[in-house]
């Protein structure tokens, strides 16, 4: 199982992920996407759900209309790991992609 990442660890990991931030207590990292409408935030959720299912890693989101508030926190080692940065560094890449090109 990946690690807890300690907390200077952690900031330095977020300061690559600017839009991020950590959550009182350390326990997750928290980002608010917005999109154009909602088909474009439930195709962003559509995609990132694919790849999570990929890497056996869940994230935690809540969807009205067109904004999605993403929590990622590892539930097996009780924080914040490796495999967090790397769904937040994936779902970034999904958003990046679709404000860039809708159709995506
Ligand atoms: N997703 N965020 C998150 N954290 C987990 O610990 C986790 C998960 N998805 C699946 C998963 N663990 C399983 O591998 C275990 O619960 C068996």
């Amino acid at each position: 199982m990946t690690d807890k990442l300690d907390a200077a660890s952690l900031r330095q990991r977020l300061a690559a992920l600017p839009q991020w931030h950590i959550e009182a207590g350390d326990a997750a990292i928290r980002r608010e996407y917005l999109f154009a409408d909602f088909p474009q935030a439930f195709g962003f959720m559509a995609q990132v759900a694919l790849h999570a299912e990929r890497l056996d890693h869940h994230p935690e989101w809540f969807n009205v209309h067109r904004r999605v508030d993403v929590r990622l926190t590892t539930h097996d080692a009780g924080g914040v790991t490796e495999r967090d940065i790397a769904l937040a560094r994936h779902a970034d890449d999904v958003h990046a992609r679709l404000v860039r090109d809708p159709s995506a």
